[in-house]
């Protein structure tokens, strides 16, 4: 994910932000806006290599409104990347933390949002569709049936951001997110995390923000499809193969994952961000390969 420059100056809170895609933005926010303006929260503690050494961290538990009201208030706080989920492998095994989390979660970082006038950024995913929605180029607005309590909780987000953009005038801004790849972060329960799991076993075995700034005239609609690319995981492999390691070999043993990852859709259209806030991706199949071992390699010899 690209970030531009700031164009604004801004108080920015992320919540969950030792996760995957927080680990990431975190640093990227505090590039293009001051390490000061950016605070990290998350229930977990962070470890030294963690961004918390270069700007402020605050423990923030998304399910207590009044902990969230605080550092909304004692950090100034105008946008709010919320972050805090959990995912759907997770989910499946603990529903009733997933819906306290990620249902609890978006209804108090909103409701404050009315009061303390704040944008709100809340990423969704393809785990929002299900076995009923068309699999191929799924468009932006199709049917939303999903079978996992992860995926019920993001329909839920979109609708009450969009419901809170409508009635109340809140600027909520949200992207469908597929599986995400960090080679900052560990897989923290997701369906797709064996696309890390697999550079992992390799090594020791054989964006964004663009669309918090960009102005609210320009947007069509509050939530928008993604993607980069898409692949399976006989497509990964050989990637590693052509990029890195001619002698990569895999096996296959899918678990109850596999199950989930067959509801959500193979590719997804993301025409609409492209045509509203000129989204694109940076990186397609080799280069994401390229770039997980290039940061990856030196870690993993490290430990
Ligand atoms: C997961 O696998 O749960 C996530 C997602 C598709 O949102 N990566």
């Amino acid at each position: 994910m690209s970030i531009k420059p700031a164009q604004t100056q801004k108080r920015i809170l992320v919540t969950g932000s030792l996760g995957q895609i927080g680990t990431e933005l975190v640093s990227r926010l505090r590039k293009a806006y001051g390490p000061e303006n950016v605070i990290a929260s998350d229930i977990k503690k962070p470890s030294k290599n963690h961004f918390s050494i270069d700007g402020p961290f605050e423990y923030g538990d998304v399910t207590n409104i009044d902990t969230l009201a605080q550092l909304i208030v004692k950090h100034n706080i105008d946008t709010v990347f919320h972050l805090a989920t959990v995912l759907s492998a997770l989910g499946e095994k603990m529903p009733d933390v997933a819906l306290k989390v990620n249902a609890t979660g978006i209804q108090n970082v909103l409701e404050l949002s009315k009061s303390h006038k704040f944008q709100v950024i809340a990423p969704s995913t393809i785990a929002a569709f299900g076995p009923q929605t068309p699999k191929e180029q799924t468009p932006d607005i199709t049917v939303q049936r999903p079978t996992t309590i992860y995926g019920v909780t993001k329909v839920y987000t979109e609708l009450l951001g969009e419901y809170y953009q409508k009635r109340f005038g809140v600027d909520f801004r949200s992207l469908r997110l597929p599986g995400i790849i960090s080679s900052e972060a560990l897989p923290g329960g997701g369906t797709t995390d064996y696309a890390i799991e697999i550079f992992y076993e390799a090594l020791t075995k054989g964006q964004y923000t663009y669309l918090s700034e960009v102005p609210e005239n320009r947007l069509s609609q509050r939530t928008y499809n993604i993607t980069a690319m898409s692949f399976t995981p006989k497509e990964l492999a050989d990637s590693i193969r052509k990029v890195k390691m001619p002698r990569f070999s895999i096996s296959y043993n899918p678990d109850f994952r596999q199950k989930i990852a067959d509801t959500w859709p193979k590719s997804i259209d993301d025409s609409i961000a492209r045509r509203d806030w000129k989204w694109r991706p940076d990186y397609a199949l080799d280069e994401m390969v390229k770039d997980m071992f290039e940061k990856l390699e030196p870690k993993v010899k490290k430990n």
